[in-house]
């Protein structure tokens, strides 16, 4: 059996290659560590059936395999990587804690709101009540990323050196490219920028534009 870890991806992303799913975030710290990885591209219907729903219960990618490991949740699987290289989380016990809480914030406290107003432009764009929810979740989206913006304030990293921690925030932050709510915080931006300047940002956001680029071709 091979040592080298697979994971999943989509074999149609919805996001034209634009790395927006959860994989790329997987990817990334695979990249970040030096840890090389393989991956299995599944179709929507493939993501339902049982062979996949054994390794994911909700039908969904990223899945992470390993030996005798299987994983699900972006989360869980980046902290797996993450601990098992140099790299992606400090030495010090205090600092990596720390870290650990700054994932489970943009995971838990930053990327909700998010998700939120991403799936009432999806699903509920038909309903009455659509034109007054919206600007509800984005003031939520702008109360979490003031707090944000106002820690961060013109430091590099979330807390002193790039982590796991500002690699999920800043996947997190990716998620309102294009709308003019990131727009208005200029120092997010640009951390956003930092780290997509990051070598292994761009090995891994270069691996997932490959698929749609061949999807797109039809090879
Ligand atoms: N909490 C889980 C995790 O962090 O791993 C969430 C996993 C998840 O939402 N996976 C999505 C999925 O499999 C793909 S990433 N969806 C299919 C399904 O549920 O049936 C979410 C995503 C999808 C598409 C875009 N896009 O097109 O921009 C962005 C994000």
């Amino acid at each position: 059996m091979s040592d080298t870890p697979i994971i999943t991806a989509f074999a149609n992303s919805p996001d034209q290659g634009q790395g927006q799913a959860r994989d790329m975030r997987v990817r990334w710290a695979f990249e970040e560590v030096g840890q090389p990885y393989d991956v299995r591209l599944v179709s929507f219907a493939e993501m339902k059936q049982p062979a996949h729903r054994a390794l994911h219960p909700f039908g969904q990618i990223p899945t992470y395999e390993e030996g005798d490991l299987d994983l699900f949740e972006s989360g869980a699987i980046v902290l797996h990587i993450a601990g098992q290289r140099a790299g992606l989380l400090p030495g010090d016990a205090n600092a990596r804690a720390r870290a650990i809480a700054w994932i489970f914030a943009a995971l838990n406290t930053i990327e909700q709101p998010i998700v939120e107003l991403e799936a009432a432009e999806y699903l509920e764009g038909d309903r009455s009540w659509y034109a007054e929810r919206v600007p509800l979740i984005e003031r939520r989206i702008r109360n979490r990323l003031d707090d944000l913006s106002t820690r961060l304030g013109e430091a590099e990293w979330l807390d002193g050196e790039f982590s796991a921690a500002d690699l999920m925030m800043v996947t997190v932050l990716r998620r309102l490219e294009g709308s003019d709510i990131i727009a208005g915080y200029p120092n997010l931006c640009a951390y956003v920028a930092r780290a997509k300047a990051r070598p292994a940002y761009q090995r891994a956001f270069d691996a997932q534009h490959a698929v749609f680029e061949a999807a797109s071709q039809g090879t």
